[in-house]
Parts: structure tokens; sequence; C-alpha cells
């Protein structure tokens, strides 16, 4: 090793931490180390491998520096995020730009030198007076072809602890790895905190991405959208590896259908924050492989797909025994779960929806002296827990997990699902005729009304391409293209698109366990067990199959109304979704030619059905 780095190193850290690092022979890796260490300016440098020890080091320490606060269950935490720090501000969140290049206008960007120098300035000296934790961790399976070592350096044992929970260790796979690999890097800084130890200096919060070095900095933010640097930052920049080696890097869950007679059918499904992605990765009865992010490769002639992480990041709103009792179980289990921006009182958690009614007074995301009809530092309302409040658990604690969900060659993909929040356009559930029309017409079509999972307005319809939009490091059409590509000359998924947000005179159409029933039809399609009907825009399920499923999955009666209020095809809104698309594609300068095809082929489906029926047909008159 570099003789600066060694006496570098040696002043900060025990000879323990010294040790575990220098088994690490990668250059870049103590580069990366030694820069943090010369820029931040830390009192302690703590290096953690993959023992449980290190990783009970890390839970005390988010305790002992008030990160998060113990609960009454044991195993049980609470962490607070700022006021202004409850969910991933897209904003302050940019791509770094060399000069010279240019990266797709729809990408928030700043200048490579001006965004490095203004980060930092904002990370200088910010670990004066704390510690700097550094992890490795990676992504997908452990010594695969889906691997990517992840070196994650921060000041904040929450975010530390959060991926311990979420990700797989990865301080073997760096040991092992060469000087070739190539790996993920992110340096997070807390920056100055309040009394209640969250991120003060709201208008100095940035995350910047340099993808020339796949490197991610964060500062003056602790919400883990925003932080947690394997999530959401690391898919940015998978998403440009993937590119480069023809793979797929998308924000979907896996799931495991059970079939008739023991057949087993995986799922992958993309929806935007808020809509319903965990809860269907959560089917009862069906069996979960992961709920956020997944990885698909071809191996040996298959699309098959990984679990990213190791555990789940989950909304907590209107998690209760009833709807979700797997999840709820877990959260009333002493296994380890952090909840994050819940309220608190008398060392219990409670969150809005939970199915009991909720204390007027605690401590939450406004305050440590909270109570019913305080206003927040803007002057808005505020909620007992707020909505995008979140618990992080393990998956390895679901009751429900897939047995052999970490499997070093992922799992067969039988289906993909795109799904939005769509009050008045698309039917509950629909199949695509095929690849590139679904990837076309469901996926980069996706449409949804905003939630709290970002800062901004709730309930504005917008675009949002395979639900991965706010993750796009390339240009759409090329992100298009490379789905469209991917697995070209093998057998591939069927593509579903569902709605679970349908309403009629403002009320839902659907009940929240109605997807299981979705999901049943689906599988039965993926293997050609049931008819559909064409709707123009794809296929949808005949009555009578939909009333067996429902008497068989929900014990319910599915009457002939319900099928007509759900799946009548209602041609203006879908047709004005097609000009809204057509607009937005018409801007785009690399749409692919395939995606025009899909569009114009749609619209003429749709205004011949129009022509030979009614602007609203009943699923009964399709044929
Ligand atoms: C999402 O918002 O899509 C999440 C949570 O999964 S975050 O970590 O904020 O991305
Ligand atoms: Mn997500």
């Amino acid at each position: 090793m570099d003789s600066n780095y060694e006496k570098l190193f040696k002043e900060r850290m025990s000879k323990e931490c010294y040790s575990k690092l220098v088994a690490i022979q990668n250059e870049e890796a103590m580069e990366f180390i030694a820069h943090t260490i010369e820029l931040c300016d830390p009192d302690v440098v703590w290096v953690g491998d993959d023992s449980e020890a290190d990783v009970a080091v890390i839970r005390q320490m988010a305790i002992d520096n008030k990160e998060e606060i113990p609960l009454n269950i044991p195993g049980h935490t609470a962490h607070f995020d700022g006021y202004f720090d409850q969910g991933r501000d897209k904003e302050v969140t940019k791509y770094l730009v060399p000069k010279g290049e240019t990266l797709d206008s729809q990408l928030n960007q700043i200048d490579r030198d001006e965004g490095l120098a203004e980060m930092e300035s904002f990370q200088k000296g910010a670990y004066r007076g704390r510690t700097m934790l550094v992890r490795f961790f990676c992504l997908g399976p452990v010594n695969t072809e889906f691997a990517i070592p992840c070196l994650q350096i921060t000041d904040s044992a929450y975010v530390a602890h959060s991926e311990d929970l979420l990700y797989r260790l990865g301080y073997e796979e760096f040991k092992a790895m060469d000087a070739k690999t190539e790996f993920f890097k992110y340096r997070h800084c807390t920056g100055a905190v309040n009394e209640r130890m969250c991120s003060s200096e709201v208008s100095k919060k940035r995350i910047y991405m340099d993808l020339l070095s796949n490197t991610v900095m964060s500062v003056n933010t602790q919400y883990a959208g925003n932080t947690v640097g394997l999530k959401k930052l690391a898919l940015r920049l998978a998403l440009r590896k993937a590119d480069r080696e023809g793979w797929l890097a998308e924000h979907m869950f896996i799931m495991r259908s059970n079939g008739p007679n023991g057949r087993e059918t995986f799922f992958a499904g993309a929806y935007p924050s808020a809509c319903g992605k965990t809860s269907t990765a959560m089917i009862r009865g069906e069996n979960i492989v992961g709920d956020d992010l997944a990885y698909f490769r071809v191996i040996d002639g298959e699309f098959r797909g990984v679990n990213v992480e190791s555990g789940i990041f989950g909304i907590i709103e209107d998690v209760n025994a009833k709807d979700d009792p797997v999840i709820f179980k877990l959260l009333t289990s002493p296994v380890e779960v952090i909840f994050g921006n819940v309220l608190i009182k008398d060392g219990k958690p409670y969150w809005t929806g939970m199915g009991e009614s909720l204390p007027k007074e605690g401590i939450n995301y406004v305050s440590n002296e909270w109570h019913e009809g305080m206003t927040g530092p803007d002057g808005n309302k505020t909620n007992p827990s707020h909505k995008n409040a979140r618990y992080t658990v393990r998956m390895t604690d679901l009751e429900n997990a897939y047995p052999n969900w970490d499997n070093p060659n992922g799992l067969p993909i039988g289906g993909i699902i795109y799904g939005g929040r769509d009050s008045d356009t698309n039917v509950p559930v629909i199949e695509a005729y095929n690849w590139n029309h679904g990837i076309c017409t469901l996926g980069a079509m996706l449409e949804s009304e905003t939630t709290a999972a970002t800062l901004g307005a709730q309930g504005v319809r917008v675009w949002n391409v395979m639900s991965n939009m706010d993750f796009l490091s390339m240009s759409v059409g090329k992100y298009i293209q490379n789905n469209l590509d991917f697995a070209k000359n093998i057998t591939r998924p069927k593509v579903f698109g569902t709605n679970y947000f349908l309403k009629k005179n403002g009320q839902y159409l659907n009940g929240k366990l109605d997807k299981g029933v979705w999901i049943k039809w689906m599988e039965l399609r993926v293997h050609g067990d049931a008819n559909a009907l064409d709707a123009g825009y794809g296929m949808i399920p005949e009555y009578k199959d939909l009333k067996i499923l429902f008497k068989q999955v929900l014990d319910q009666d599915f009457t002939e109304q319900d099928y007509i209020d759900q799946f009548t095809i209602r041609i203006p809104e879908c047709l004005a979704k097609l000009d809204r698309m057509e607009n937005i594609y018409a801007k785009i300068q690399d749409t692919p030619q395939t995606m025009k095809e899909e569009m114009a082929a749609q619209r003429k489906r749709l205004e011949n059905l129009r022509g030979v029926k009614s602007d609203y047909i009943s699923p009964f008159d399709l044929k």
C-alpha cells in the first residue's frame, strides 16, 4: 500500500480496523477512503467486516449516538429524519456531467467540476467530532455474475444499520475481488444536525452522482432514499453498468405465485412508489423474493432475476393485522426492525392505518413533543406519522419469504407486471399481446398519480417509464430500446398491466385483496390455462374465470355488475392517454421506432373498436 495511506489510516484507526482494511487489496478503494479522510477529517475511522460482532457494533452505535431510539420490543428502534427530509429529493439529486459530454435533457444535471467543488465544500470537515464508518456490501447474491460490490462511507450509524438489514454483507466479496472488478462507492455526510440528530442545513442538501467513477455523494440528508447508497443511488449506477453489459436493472419486486398442482411461477413487477408494489410482492398465500429492486440476466437461455437486496424498506401507513398480516406480525415480533418517522408513545410505535386508535401526543417526525393539531415549521398541518413513514426489516425474518429467494442463479421469470395509480383509464388487469407491445404500451406508457414517497404535490398524473423514471441515468429512448432488445432470442416473460386504483363516483372499485385474484389469473395465462378477450389495448379476463377465482381465492361472489364496472373498456380515456404519450414521445429525440409503431397500432385498434361498438364497451360485448 501507498505509504501515505498507511500513515493516514494508522493515525485514525485501531490496529484491528487497520488490519481489516489492508486485507482488501484494492487501490481504488484505498484511494477513496484516504480521500474521504482528508476531506471530511473524522476523529476516528471504523472499518466493519461481515462478522455478527461488527453488525452489533453498528446497531449499538446508532442508539448511543441517538440516531435511533430503542423501543419496548427487543430489537426494535425508531429513527427520525428532519421535517424537510421525509422523502427522496429529486430537486437536489443530480448527475455530474463532464465538460463536452451531454446527458439526456430529461435528467437533472450539473457540470461535473462545479458539482464536485460544491459537494466537497459541503463535505469538507463534515466528520469532525464524529466517527467515519467504512462498510462493505454486495448488491445481488454474493459471488455470482449478478454481484456488484459496494463500498459505503458514512458518519451515520443509522445508514450503516439500515444497510445491514437491507443488503448482503460484502467484506469477503471485496477481499476476493481482483483489481479489475467494478464496484460502486458512496460517501454520505449527515452534516450539521439539530438536537434530534436530524440534518438541519436543508438548503445545503445535495445528492450528486458521478457516472464516470461509479460514485455517489450525499450531504445534509438522512432519509434512506437519499443516503443508503445501495438503494436508489446504486440503481442509477447499475442502469449504466447494465447498459454496457447487456442486462437489465429494474425498480421491481419479484414474487412466486403458487399455481395449480404445485406449479411455481415467478413474477417481477414495477410500480411507482406507494402504488401497491410491496403488497403485490406480499400477496397472501404467495411468496416474496424481493420488494424493490431486481437485476435480470439471460442465463442458459432463460430470463432470470434476482433480488438486489436482502431486506425491505417498506411504507408503514395502512399496514395492519387485517390487510398485511405477515408484515404486521413481523412488526410486532422481537426481531430487528427500524421504524422511520412513526409516532412513539411510551416506547411503542404507532402509525396511521395500523388498526388501533393513535395517541394524541408523542415523539414524531415533527417534534419530541408533538400533539394533535400541531403545525409544522412550514405552517402546514401535521400527521401523527408521516405518510412516507417506513419500516426496515430483513427478508429472512419474513415468514412468507420464498425459501430459495437468494438463489445464486436467480429465478426464471414467467411474467412482468406494470402498475400505476390510475383512477379512470385502465382495467384492473390486462395482458399485452407480446413483449414489444407490453414494454411499449404498459411499461413505457406507465402513468401514476403522485404520492408522498417523493416531495411535492400529491395526486398529479405523471408519466413514469417502467416506474424507473426517477432513476434513469441515460436517455429514455435508449432505456426503452434496451428493454426491447434484452433477451432477443429467448422465450420472454408475458407482460401484464394492473390497476388497483380504478374509481367509480370517487370510490375505489376494488378491494385491497383483489390483487390475489389478478395474480392467479396471470399465473394461468403464463401457462396458457385461461382464455382472454381482446380489448383493443390488450387481453382481459373472461367473466367465468374471474368468478371462479374470486370464489377460490377470496371466497367472494364476483357479480356480472362488478365485472362490467371494472372491465368496461373506456375508449375516450385510453385514447386520451395515447394523446398524452404521443405528445411526450414526439419530444423525445431517440424514441424507438418500435415505440412509435406500437402507439400507432394501439390507436388504430381502439378507434376501430369504437367504430364497431361505442365509447364505453362492456366486456360482455367483446369477443
Ligand atoms: C421508493 O420510493 O421507491 C422506495 C423508497 O423504495 S426510497 O428508498 O426512498 O427509494
Ligand atoms: Mn422503490
